[in-house]
């Protein structure tokens, strides 16, 4: 019995009917694959090629197109045209977890990423921010050991919470965003009900030239909820996808989840005598100093169509800033500006940013950015040098650069300067004590007991007590009493 099934209208790579999808070219029904199927070679090469390298942070995540829209008027702090009263931007955003890879649950305990690509008028502005106001380090020669504490063993490949401890402990400026990732935003319920924050300070540039320092909330408008540990462990066993499947088909019921946008603003001077170092990214800047400001609404209303194309080779990059919005001296936004292009270089190929979901909206772009792999657009015969007397527009300001700040001193290497009230344990104590209720607070604390019970040795854990006494005794205690009894169990 011969398959009698009419070829389906398949083609091959180069668009030519395909013969068959099911069956192989061979020297009668049983005899030897011919070299020349081309077309069986053809889709076992491919599917040998379908992975890109995942994003070696935030491999897991998800994210949907929609658009932001200004609604107040902040053009007193910044020229950006997409930040103009009443400006609609087509936007994308991916959530992810940090540590786990493409296969791992959205569960786990974990900041989540939050990353925004907005296609302005006037470029690609991308703000690729997390769901915490702080991050575990302030300097980014210590971001690589960071993310290899939070992966897998040498040795047996496998995650080691004693890693885990042994770094955060042994680099006490973790201690904020640790006690954040061990509160409730350790495992937001879904992706809708978390907030999202730029964490870094940013520069923002008016018309006339003025500067000022910037922080980015991105307050939900669905509410903050979370998961506790035990939600979260039951989910990553039944749905490692709880998180995107959940995004996905919140948008597919036309239910748009949507964010508003606040700054906090502080004025260019007052950096230099503020209380904490404004360009701490361990540190937040207290609501009661620099209140915050309304900007606008990001909705996010339409799923991507393939999820590979659109979001897997997603380029978010921080170093995509427009006119009006520039960086600023927090040493790990600056080593952010050079990362993200160089790993999507690396990731997608350096011609990245003109697949159609990087590509920016500006028609009539002239960039020298010529040739290299998989180039698709190309400029004809433009000329491909500047200056040219042949009328393709190049740049050439000198002087002054308006995001600029001011800098001197002789070149060292070291810790931040502290300010006033700096320090490592600051801020974390004023969030266990004044932040959490006491419910939080003792689910912060099983939570935490809970983790350091996950395989925390002996010799890491005298120096792990002593990090939450420094935070606040009586939580240090608590904590110190749930392993004791845990252990005792
Ligand atoms: Fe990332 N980070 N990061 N990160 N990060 C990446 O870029 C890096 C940091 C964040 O959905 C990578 O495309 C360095 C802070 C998000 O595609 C990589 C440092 C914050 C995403 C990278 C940091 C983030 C990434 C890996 C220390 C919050 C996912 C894949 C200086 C403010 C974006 C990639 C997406 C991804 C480098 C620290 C957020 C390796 C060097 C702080 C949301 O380039």
């Amino acid at each position: 019995m011969t398959d009698d099934v009419a070829p389906t209208g398949s083609t091959t790579g180069t668009g030519a009917p395909a013969t068959s999808d099911r069956n192989s070219l061979t020297v009668g029904p049983d005899g030897p694959i011919l070299l020349h199927d081309h077309h069986l070679i053809e889709q076992l090469a491919h599917f040998n090629r379908e992975r890109v390298p995942e994003r070696n942070v935030h491999a897991k995540g998800a994210g949907a197109f929609g658009v932001f829209e200004t609604t107040q008027d902040v053009s007193v702090y910044t020229k950006a045209a997409l930040f103009q009263p009443g400006v609609r931007t087509d936007m994308l955003a991916r959530f992810s977890t940090v540590a786990g890879e493409q296969g791992s649950p959205d569960t786990w305990r974990d900041p989540r990423g939050f990353a925004l690509k907005f296609y302005t008028s006037e470029g690609n502005y991308d703000l690729v921010g997390n769901n915490t106001p702080v991050f575990f380090i302030r300097d980014p020669m210590k971001f690589p050991h960071f993310i290899r504490s939070q992966k897998r063993r040498g040795g047996s490949g496998l995650r080691d919470n004693d890693m885990q401890w042994d770094f955060w402990s042994l680099n006490p400026e973790s201690a904020h965003q640790v006690t954040w990732l061990m509160g409730d935003r350790g495992i937001p319920r879904t992706w809708r009900h978390m907030n999202g924050y730029g964490s870094h300070t940013y520069l923002w540039i008016n018309a006339a030239g003025e500067r000022f320092w910037v922080k980015y909330h991105f307050k939900s408008d669905q509410g903050v909820e979370h998961l506790t540990q035990a939600e979260a462990d039951r989910l990553a066993g039944k749905d490692g996808d709880f998180h995107r499947r959940d995004l996905y088909e919140a948008i597919g019921r036309g239910e748009h989840p949507s964010w508003t946008l606040h700054v906090q603003v502080m004025a260019y001077e007052d950096a230099k005598t503020y209380r904490f170092n404004p360009f701490d990214l361990t540190k937040v800047w207290p609501h009661g100093d620099y209140p915050l400001i309304k900007v606008g609404t990001m909705t996010l209303n339409r799923n991507p169509e393939n999820f590979f194309a659109q979001i897997e080779q997603a380029a978010f990059e921080p170093s995509a800033v427009v006119p009006g919005i520039g960086f600023s001296p927090d040493k790990m936004l600056l080593g952010r500006v050079f990362a993200y292009a160089d790993t999507h270089r690396y990731r997608i190929g350096p011609n990245y940013q003109q697949l159609p979901v990087n590509q920016h909206r500006v028609a009539g772009a002239t960039t020298y950015q010529f040739d290299g792999p998989m180039a698709y657009d190309h400029p004809g015969d433009a000329p491909k040098y500047a200056p040219n007397s042949h009328g393709a527009p190049y740049s050439d300001l000198t002087g002054p650069v308006e995001d600029r700040w001011d800098a001197d001193g002789e070149m060292v290497r070291s810790s931040y300067t502290l300010h006033a009230e700096d320090d490592d344990f600051g801020q974390a104590r004023t969030m266990v004590n004044e932040v959490f209720d006491d419910e939080a607070r003792e689910r912060f604390v099983q939570n935490v007991a809970g983790h350091i019970l996950g395989g925390v040795t002996d010799e890491t854990l005298p120096r792990v007590f002593d990090y939450w006494r420094n935070v606040d005794p009586e939580i240090g205690r608590r904590i110190e009493a749930a392993v004791v009894a845990g252990r005792g169990r």
